[in-house]
């Protein structure tokens, strides 16, 4: 028998700027990643090094395009109801519904959009799990307001959460509301729309900007039980055990205080309090986070309903200067941890530190826990009878999922599993197509050169029984 629930949402997660394409189209407007380019600019720009908020002609934007799910969603439906999708996560647009961000009225075509992708996954017995803002912010909030370095940004987050919240309450009933709300601080132009200035404070700007979002997400929260009762709202963290190098208790504290980077967001978004260690981090760097004298009591009193992660890697970290040199790992930086192995981008491979991560979270948060992301970034081949062997990514995945199995086995309540780029799609960090992810191959290169054919993939079979056993394992 499984050890998985009965009813364990199996799917797959997507995001509207990775995957939709029609960037301007139906009245969409600008947003933040659409001005993230191929190439070596692109991660100046994601660390908020931004010199103009127009698209420059010269360049390749890859979130332009992307795999063009906006005309191909109807197909690429179908064929994760081939594989037994139970969900699937997408992002919604901020500026497909407001293109501004902060217009009078929401553009009825940005809506109809979603409308119709909705009815399309329930046509299938597909749950739709919403990401209200994935990495996305409209370009006018960023030229008008700062982006998220403003107050006014939570009223504007709001009002699009209660339009959507209304517009969709009898589709939908898992939402999310900040992808990965800790990469504001490793990623601020990507997380939050943070572009900096010269000698301006950024640990300030983005912990400031991190206190809006956190209050927006309360609202958000509010509105969500307020207006669609039976709906479930979570938050979502990059999440990803750290590990210290050695028992020296320097390493060990420095591992938790890594952690704690993390853990702060869903300290105050799960447990509804800024957390001690972070107003002490505060005093010690002189930061001084300006709040409204209701936020507190906002934050306390509307906490969200699940816990959703990503998990893709562990990192590891050391006091030692000398080990320290010895880098590893994505954007959270961490050095090389010897007992693992990594994936072409240099991300380890480490499916027991997705079963020590989910303990960490159920334990510390003691709420229901949804991954909704996990999965290998790899190189694809096409061999010469057009199919795609992907045995690495089945490792992956088969390893990881057995981990899950044994979380649930340890006592942590995980309600569902849905796998990154079920199809693949642009990668956020390097905007490359050949870092591929999906069950469903896309034939489209780096360039934006390619027919957009989809093909399944050998893992498109085995997710296909892996959902169909419900977890095959136990
Ligand atoms: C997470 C993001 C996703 C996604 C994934 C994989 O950080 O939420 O948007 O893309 O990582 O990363 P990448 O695409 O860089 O391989």
């Amino acid at each position: 028998m499984s050890v998985f629930p009965e009813n364990f949402l199996w799917g797959g997660a997507i995001a509207a700027n990775q995957a939709d394409g029609a960037y301007l189209e139906g009245g969409k407007g600008l947003t933040s990643v659409d001005l993230l380019p191929t190439g070596k600019k692109r991660f100046p720009i994601m660390l908020g090094q931004v010199d103009s908020l127009v698209p420059d002609p010269n360049e390749f934007y890859p979130s332009h395009e992307a795999i063009d799910f906006y005309h191909h969603y109807k197909e690429d439906i179908a064929l994760f109801a081939e594989m037994g999708f139970k969900s699937l996560r997408v992002s919604i647009a901020w500026a497909r519904i407001f293109p501004n961000g902060n217009d009078e009225t929401p553009n009825e075509d940005g809506l109809q959009f979603y409308d119709d992708l909705f009815d399309e996954l329930r046509k299938h017995s597909i749950e739709p799990v919403v990401t209200m803002a994935h990495f996305d912010v409209p370009v006018h909030l960023i030229e008008q307001y700062g982006s998220w370095r403003s107050r006014e940004l939570v009223g504007f987050f709001e009002t699009y959460a209660k339009t959507l919240f209304t517009r969709y309450k009898d589709k939908v009933k898992y939402w999310m509301t900040f992808n990965e709300i800790n990469m504001l601080l490793h990623l601020p132009f990507v997380g939050a729309g943070l572009v900096f200035k010269e000698g301006d404070n950024k640990k300030q700007i983005q912990y400031q900007a991190a206190h809006h979002q956190l209050v927006a997400s309360a609202l958000a929260v509010k509105a969500c039980h307020e207006i669609s009762p039976d709906a479930k709202i979570g938050c979502m963290l990059a999440a990803g055990a750290t590990y210290p190098y050695t028992c020296n208790p320097d390493d060990i504290f420095d591992a938790m205080e890594k952690d704690r980077e993390s853990f702060f967001f869903i300290d105050v978004q799960s447990r509804g309090e800024y957390p001690g260690y972070a107003k002490r981090f505060f005093r010690d760097h002189g930061l001084s986070i300006e709040m409204n004298d209701q936020d507190e009591a906002l934050l306390k009193n509307n906490t969200v309903d699940y816990i959703g992660f990503s998990y893709y890697a562990s990192r590891a970290t050391s006091t030692d200067p000398e080990v320290n040199s010895t880098t590893a790992g994505n954007v959270f930086g961490s050095i090389e941890n010897p007992y693992l192995q990594k994936s072409d981008w240099g991300w380890t491979i480490d499916p027991k530190g997705f079963r020590i991560t989910a303990n960490q979270l159920y334990d510390r948060y003691q709420k229901p826990l949804f991954v909704v992301e996990n999965g290998l970034g790899a190189i694809d081949t096409v061999n010469e009878q057009g199919e795609i062997e992907d045995h690495y990514r089945i490792d992956y995945l088969a390893k990881h999922i057995e981990q899950m199995g044994e979380a649930i086995q340890d006592g942590v309540e995980i309600i569902g599993y849905t796998s990154w780029g079920p199809i693949d799609i642009v990668s956020a960090s390097t905007g490359e197509m050949k870092k591929r992810y999906g069950f469903i191959y896309v034939d489209k290169d780096n360039e934006g050169h390619g027919s957009l054919k989809r093909t399944r993939k050998k893992s498109f079979y085995w997710y296909k029984d892996v959902i169909a056993a419900n977890g095959i394992y136990g």
